[in-house]
């Protein structure tokens, strides 16, 4: 039995032995005397050359009937060839159809037929067979196993929290309600809470890589309803240190992808650059004067605007932190500061003008966390089993959420968040 190879494997010192490949028809063309079959697996395209003269007729015959993308397992003879693409091609001696495909297709998997994302999106399978989509997820799939690699070094601990929860974390507008059995229940909006607790586990350093949901009615190229977010809470630090993991986590992670996802870099066509460390670090304050002396108007304490975003984004190239902001626009569970307590230790971090993540030192005293609640107009009954876990000994601790489709955006420059989600979740589409 011969090995199945993938279409990259398959290079000019491989001349005359035999192998096997299975993929998807990319194109054929019929010349009388010759069919060319283009190939297309996972890893790219291979030209399969079929003569006349060196095809049995039962094979050529086969060969005729073949339409666009039917499955086919091709077993032949790998040729040097200076001519064909990549300098080799496959002189089949077998050719199996394992599935056919119907015609006309609802979307062009060549991309020579422009579709619109709509199209694209309802079908995401076709689409995906386009390298220039596929390699994006690729690229995807190894920045979040990079990312667990750092973390894991650094000493973090994965977790799994529920995403079926009682209550509201990041403010209470943006809940998907369900019914939990007689109850209501939510999806989960950040594992927040949950993540908190563990601090008062003895855990100590912990991270989950998971779905939150957003009932946000945005319909924003930025703003999806599901979308994954890799957390961190570290207990014994504060803001400035998870600031420091959270800059250190992004340049390991493009230096990473830079290095082991070189093919699919360059069929994006994206030169990526490393970050130089540290990121600078603005104030709220100084973040306020920027906007408004490029002539956006922005009142202190308020959040930034899109149009404030964009004024900030033609200031500021590459990655940046926004820090000290306004204590009232941000959740509950954001340390105000000792000497200002308008003011907190939250931060978001920013590429350009997009903002990718979030985080704080947290309030760890039981009774200025009940307050905090309060203030924010919530009720600390709703909260009875987070706040036990800050009455037996809860250390100071910070921590951030970074969105994992805003960090593939920032590294691929992708305009539209819809492009780094297999199968997006947005204000109007629930399917596929
Ligand atoms: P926040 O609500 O800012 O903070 O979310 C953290 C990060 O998650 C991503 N994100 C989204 N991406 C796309 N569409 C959305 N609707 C969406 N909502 C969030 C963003 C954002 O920066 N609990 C805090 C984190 C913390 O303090 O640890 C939180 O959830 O990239």
């Amino acid at each position: 039995m011969l090995d199945r190879r993938y279409s990259k494997e398959i290079i000019p010192s491989l001349d005359g032995s035999q192998t096997i490949l299975m993929g998807w028809v990319h194109e054929i063309r019929d010349l009388g005397g010759i069919i060319f079959i283009l190939l297309r697996d996972r890893e790219g395209i291979i030209q399969v050359t079929a003569p006349s003269k060196k095809t049995s007729k039962e094979l050529f015959k086969k060969l005729r009937k073949l339409k666009k993308e039917y499955v086919i397992e091709v077993q032949g003879t790998v040729k040097k060839s200076p001519k064909a693409p990549r300098g080799v091609e496959i002189i089949p001696s077998n050719v199996k159809v394992l599935a056919e495909s119907q015609q006309p297709l609802p979307l062009d998997p060549t991309g020579k037929v422009k579709a619109e994302l709509d199209t694209r999106l309802d079908s995401r399978f076709l689409d995906l067979r386009r390298p220039e989509i596929s390699a994006i997820f690729k690229i995807k799939s190894k920045m979040l196993h990079f990312v667990r690699v750092f973390l894991e070094k650094e000493g973090f601990i994965e977790i799994n929290t529920p995403k079926l929860v009682a209550s509201a974390t990041e403010g209470g507008t943006e809940l998907f309600p369900i019914t939990y059995f007689e109850r209501e229940a939510f999806l989960g909006q950040s594992p927040q809470l949950y993540k908190q607790m563990m601090m008062a586990s003895g855990l100590d350093k912990v991270y989950e890589i998971a779905p939150i949901f957003r009932a946000e009615e945005h319909d924003t190229p930025r703003h999806l309803n599901e979308v994954i977010s890799i957390d961190i809470e570290a207990a014994f630090m504060n803001h400035e240190d998870v600031m420091k993991i959270l800059e250190k986590l992004i340049v390991k992670v493009i230096k990473d992808v830079k290095r082991h996802c070189k093919d699919e870099l360059e069929i994006l066509g994206r030169e990526l650059e490393t970050p130089k460390l540290p990121f600078e670090r603005l104030e709220y304050e100084e973040v306020v004067e920027i906007v408004n002396s490029s002539g956006v108007h922005l009142k202190h304490g308020e959040d930034l605007s899109r149009a404030a975003e964009k004024a900030l984004g033609e200031t500021m190239p590459g990655y940046y932190f926004i820090k000290s902001w306004p204590t009232n626009i941000k959740p509950f569970y954001v340390m105000p500061k000792e000497d200002d307590p308008n003011k907190s230790y939250a931060f978001d971090l920013m590429y350009r003008d997009l903002e990718v993540s979030s985080g704080a030192m947290r309030v760890h005293e039981h009774d200025l966390l009940v307050e905090r609640i309060k203030r924010q107009g919530l009720n600390p009954i709703s909260f009875k089993s987070y706040l036990s876990a800050f009455k037996y000994g809860m250390p100071p601790h910070a921590g951030w959420g970074l969105g994992a489709e805003r960090f593939t955006m920032a590294l691929l420059d992708i305009k539209n968040i819809r492009e780094t989600v297999l199968f997006p979740r947005d204000r109007r589409r629930l399917t596929p």
